[in-house]
């Protein structure tokens, strides 16, 4: 089993109500709470309906963006990275996730280099390699510590970049499986997935990039009919999860969930 694709566990956290003060690049309105939590239901509900174990973590009100719980770690089978979020108010949240990994993993570190900024949604793991995108939140320091850490478990780094203006790598990017990659063609026009086989977002669509495909099923954001349709063609079982109040925040389908198998 691919461990890219496969998982016996996720972590979640709960939106809090202090979301409304989650970070945004353009303001498109305030998030609705109660449509929000409705919506992160159906997704802890589907990664459950997979077999899955996932642990739902309490709101966190300090933390106005921490229901984004994938930015706070990098899980490989071997270990969990504990990440240092570039922006200077999530910084608390990935401490806050440190002893929920620990209760899971043997082996759980941190990246801690003061001048060292990396956040989970700049990082593709697939099964070859593990791919950073540089980008506002993720810095050449941030990258290289991540290297020397992930070495030892056999995970070489790929350094590629998040095109301008997209906040980070996976916002325009998914995993599929091993071999297959969802992309925008803004993304995917650098040439960093050559070598994969890409299926391309379609045109005014770009938001359906932020996928995911947990075990047998992808979760797709609801409303891109013809990204959806793409997936479909291509042979894979689709769920699509509302996500118009994550989306006012720049979240999408990875940014939810911390997603694992840890190696007894
Ligand atoms: C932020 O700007 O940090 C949050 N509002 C959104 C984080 C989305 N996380 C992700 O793509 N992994």
């Amino acid at each position: 089993m691919s461990f890219s694709t496969h998982f016996s566990h996720a972590i979640t956290r709960r939106p809090a109500a202090s979301i409304i003060a989650g970070l945004r690049a353009v303001d498109t309105g305030t998030p609705d709470l109660a449509l929000m939590q409705a919506h992160h239901a159906a997704y802890v509900a589907t990664l459950r309906e997979t077999g899955a174990t996932v642990v739902e973590l309490g709101p966190l009100e300090a933390f106005p963006d921490s229901v984004f719980v994938e930015d706070t770690a990098l899980c490989l089978p071997q270990g969990a990275v504990i990440m240092r979020p570039g922006a200077p108010s999530r910084l608390g949240e990935a401490t806050e996730m440190a002893p929920h990994l620990a209760a899971l993993y043997g082996q759980v570190v941190a990246i801690s280099g003061a001048d060292s900024y990396i956040e989970g949604g700049d990082i593709l793991v697939t099964e070859r390699e593990i791919l950073v995108g540089r980008s506002a939140r993720t810095n050449a320091a941030g990258i290289a510590e991540l290297t020397r850490l992930v070495a030892p478990w056999g995970h070489p780094v790929r350094e590629v970049h998040t095109p301008p203006g997209v906040l980070h790598f996976k916002t325009d990017c998914s995993l599929l499986d091993t071999d297959t990659v969802l992309s925008t063609t803004r993304l995917s026009a650098s040439g960093c997935f050559d070598g994969y086989r890409v299926i391309d977002v379609a045109e005014g669509e770009e938001a359906a990039a932020n996928s995911i495909r947990f075990n047998d099923l992808v979760l797709v954001p609801a409303g891109f009919p013809r990204t959806r349709d793409a997936i479909i063609a291509a042979g894979f079982t689709v769920r699509e999860i509302g996500n118009s109040e994550c989306a006012k925040l720049d979240g999408g389908m990875s940014c939810l969930s911390l997603r694992f198998t840890p190696k007894p």
